[in-house]
């Protein structure tokens, strides 16, 4: 209960941060261009009905806790959110010296479901390490669609490395 009025305040404070920012963007700045060149292929993700909620637990955004916050990029073992889980506050350039939360499965390339938590950002996940080979972007959370979901299939089970892709305007 207690927690989940903390969720909410959480969330409510980043819609109050996005009207204040969109109320400050000049209209012609609204339309957003693709930030991506063409090596990349598209969304990571299928649509997903509904995302799963973060975890605010803690109060403070901290990587590789086990839970899934507001600003951070997070990965499942399974499709729809399923399984265990690692949790990214900033960018990874490799997987492969990477587990999955209390378990012992290595994040490369065994990743069925994704939600980037970060209004901000972008975020590029590639099949090759140091952001190589094909590369997918997932939305800013909050976006319409394509910030949650599973791989699609020239992305599922090949994640390797990712990155923070910044906008500077909240989805
Ligand atoms: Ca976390």
């Amino acid at each position: 209960m207690r927690q989940k009025a903390k969720a909410t305040t959480l969330r409510m404070v980043g819609i109050v941060a996005g009207l204040m920012l969109a109320l400050t963007v000049p209209s012609t700045a609204s339309a957003q261009e693709a930030p991506f060149s063409a090596d990349t292929s598209g969304g990571l993700g299928t649509a997903k009905s509904s995302a799963p909620s973060l975890n605010q637990g803690r109060g403070i955004m901290a990587g590789k806790d086990g839970l899934c916050n507001l600003g951070e990029f997070c990965l499942w073992y399974q499709p729809d959110f399923g399984g265990a889980l690692i949790d990214f506050a900033g960018n990874d350039p490799n997987y492969f010296d990477d587990k999955f939360i209390a378990s012992e499965f290595t994040v490369a390339q065994n990743t069925g479901s994704f939600l980037n938590g970060n209004p901000y950002s972008y975020v590029l996940g590639c099949i090759d390490v140091n952001y190589m080979g094909v590369c997918g972007y997932a939305d800013p959370y909050g976006s319409p669609y394509g910030w949650y979901g599973n791989f699609v299939p020239q992305f599922d089970r090949l994640l390797v490395s990712h990155y923070f892709f910044g906008t500077g305007d909240p989805a």
